[in-house]
């Protein structure tokens, strides 16, 4: 029966638009390592490819450019996971009594 359907008014017989909820995509995170002076090079490889999936060459490449230019970008992710990468580094670097920062921005 149209009495049950949504997209007819009933009292003159139009067609209505049904408003179309609005979808908007969660916002993404970039993972970014700070540079300092005494974390060892192949700490910050060893947290590239163990925590960000990089291959050796790549995990060096992202390790050089954050030495030299202060920052670099690990991987960008959903908030809840970057957050998540973010704990775990810098848990792991204390642990290891590096002064590595790891931190996160909006995309
Ligand atoms: N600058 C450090 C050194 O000379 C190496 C380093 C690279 C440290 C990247 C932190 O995120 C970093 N030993």
């Amino acid at each position: 029966m149209s009495d049950s359907d949504p997209s007819q008014d009933n009292d003159t017989g139009l067609a209505v638009q049904e408003a179309r909820p609005k979808l908007k995509r969660p916002p993404l995170f970039k993972v970014m390592l700070l540079n300092d002076d005494f974390t060892p090079m192949d700490f910050v490889v060893e947290i590239l490819t163990d925590y960000f999936n990089m291959n050796e060459e790549k995990a060096t490449q992202v390790m050089l450019q954050v030495h030299t230019e202060g920052v670099g970008i690990c991987g960008i992710y959903a908030r809840d996971v970057a957050e998540t990468k973010v704990h775990i580094v810098n848990e792991y670097s204390r642990e290891h009594h590096h002064p590595l920062m790891c931190s996160m921005e909006e995309a």
